[in-house]
């Protein structure tokens, strides 16, 4: 078990600059302003380049997320779901998300707001037509022939199963080398292929990408991945993306010599830990079982696969949602990605186009949105969940900044509530019972008034009272009520006046 420091030493420790005039013990000792950038990303699912633009100008950036996941922007089939991002026909960077140049003007105007840009990248196939067709820009596919790009000889015939579709997960061959869902996997191992690969990567680099997703990488040898990637410029963010299942012989682990990788096993614990109310183990400190160590990890709560499938939570489910996400967002656990997409009834029903086919640009404003606003009845399909811009959501991202290097204490559990300190910097409460709860979570904040940033949204550089809950932390304890399902949080700067 960890040692609980003496009081407030931490937050002194960091003190630079002194901020004069603040009432009450809560006078912070750090100018805020001096906070670095957070490591929270947003993944805008289906979001046009020139929309994740003005999103990084009027939300993603000033809300201190560091950066953003877009989703593929090779020119694609021709299709109306959204998953026609996932089947590539050619080098081009054209897509029903935008042009080369609204490309390259998102990555330049999210860098100018402090976001970096990821780019998924599509490397272990191409289309699963089996007609020849025009893609997206006007190019000319068939299944196996991307002329100028690939031909038949660059792509894994597997001969293991009837179809060469990938039937058995527990074969490492299969699930490597045979199609996924029909789609014409590419001979990685070929130096041909390699160069095209890294060609396609460089060219998102060179257009401003700081980094890729590389989509499906548990059916590209992680030895294949490694030598595409290290040919990329220094200081190319990579993050593969590995379904973990105990099942199957291909690991995570695999992936991290090279990169971080999408830690799946965090979301699947995290809400039947909650219910069972281990999550106040202070076992789970830092590193946890049966998950990549937390420096490779890249955690979410859903993504866009997730939404449509395993998922125990996702915006639909409102406060629990937001409990799920702050949890995420206060914990010590490896990099946090927030989820961000569409309301849809169909799984495969693409974001809404104008009448050229183009995806529709919506902004999400910074206010006057959340899990009331949005719930399950009050968006229709193709309306934008705004999850980043909820108030809750980027109050939280801006306590994770105040919180960053601090240790996470273990946690105290009242009935079904249960709550932790990030020493000296914040505390976090929840309540996923179905009655009232009342908890006291250890903290060594200064005594004083807080805002709880979960019911009022961000508190730095905002004047005025609490548009929240008020917190109060007295004799070594924040003492927090929570109504059934609820989540409060405050951290060393959210004083109320
Ligand atoms: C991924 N990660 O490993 C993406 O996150 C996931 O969204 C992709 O699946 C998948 N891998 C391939 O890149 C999606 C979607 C599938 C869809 C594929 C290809 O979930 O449903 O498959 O993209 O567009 C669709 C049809 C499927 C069909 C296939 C080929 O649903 O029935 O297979 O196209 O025509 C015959
Ligand atoms: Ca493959």
């Amino acid at each position: 078990m960890r040692r609980r420091a003496v009081a407030a030493a931490s937050a002194a420790t960091v003190g630079a600059l002194l901020l004069g005039g603040c009432a009450g013990a809560g006078e912070p000792v750090v100018d805020p302003s001096t906070l670095e950038r957070g490591d929270v990303g947003v993944q805008l699912f289906q979001l046009p380049w020139t929309a994740v633009a003005q999103e990084c100008e009027r939300v993603i950036g000033p809300a201190g997320y560091g950066w953003v996941l877009v989703s593929p922007a090779q020119e694609h089939i021709v299709a109306e779901p959204w998953w026609a991002s996932y089947q590539p026909v050619s080098a081009r960077i054209e897509s029903r998300l935008g042009t080369r140049a609204e490309f390259a003007e998102m990555t330049a105007r999210c860098a100018a707001a402090g976001v970096d840009v990821i780019a998924d990248a599509v490397i272990n196939h191409m289309s699963g037509r089996d007609q020849p067709s025009v893609g997206w820009a006007g190019s000319p596919y068939s299944h196996f022939e991307y002329p100028g790009l690939f031909d038949d000889g660059d792509f894994h015939h597997c001969g293991l199963t009837a179809d060469d579709d990938i039937r058995d997960y527990t074969s490492r061959e299969q699930v490597q080398s045979c199609e996924l869902v029909n789609l014409a996997d590419l001979d990685t191992a070929s130096p041909h292929v390699r160069e095209r690969i890294v060609a396609l990567l460089t060219d998102l680099i060179d257009l401003g990408a700081a980094g890729v997703r590389i989509d499906a990488a548990k059916h590209i040898p992680a030895d294949d991945v490694a030598a595409i990637v290290g040919a990329l410029p220094d200081g190319t963010r990579v993050i593969s993306e590995v379904i973990r299942s105990a099942r199957e012989p291909i690991a995570p682990e695999e992936y991290t010599a090279f990169g971080e990788v999408f830690e799946f096993q965090y979301a699947r614990d995290l809400w039947p830990q909650l219910e069972s109310g281990l999550l106040a183990d202070p076992e789970l400190d830092g590193d946890r079982p049966a998950h990549v160590p937390s420096s490779a990890a890249v955690v979410f709560i859903d993504n866009h696969d997730t939404e449509r499938g395993e998922a125990d939570l996702t915006w639909r489910d409102g406060d629990a949602y937001v409990m799920a996400v702050a949890l995420m967002l206060a914990d010590d656990y490896g990099t946090p990605v927030v989820y961000s997409g569409y309301a849809f009834s169909d799984r495969d029903a693409g974001a809404p186009t104008d009448a050229a086919g183009r995806v529709l640009g919506t902004v999400c404003t910074g206010d006057a949105v959340g899990p009331a606003a949005s719930g399950a009845a009050a968006l229709e399909d193709g309306d934008r969940t705004c999850v980043h811009a909820w108030p809750q959501i980027r109050g939280m991202v801006e306590l994770r900044r105040v919180a960053a290097g601090a240790d996470r204490l273990p946690g105290v559990v009242a009935g079904d509530a249960f709550g932790f300190e990030r020493e000296g910097r914040a505390v976090i409460a929840v309540n996923p019972g179905t009655e009232p709860a009342e908890i006291a979570v250890p903290t060594s904040l200064p005594d004083g008034r807080y805002c709880d940033v979960i019911s009022g949204g961000p508190r730095i550089g905002v004047d005025g009272p609490c548009t929240g809950a008020v917190i109060e932390v007295a004799g070594g304890a924040a003492r927090i009520a929570l109504a059934a399902g609820a989540t409060a949080a405050t951290h060393r700067f959210a004083t109320a006046p």
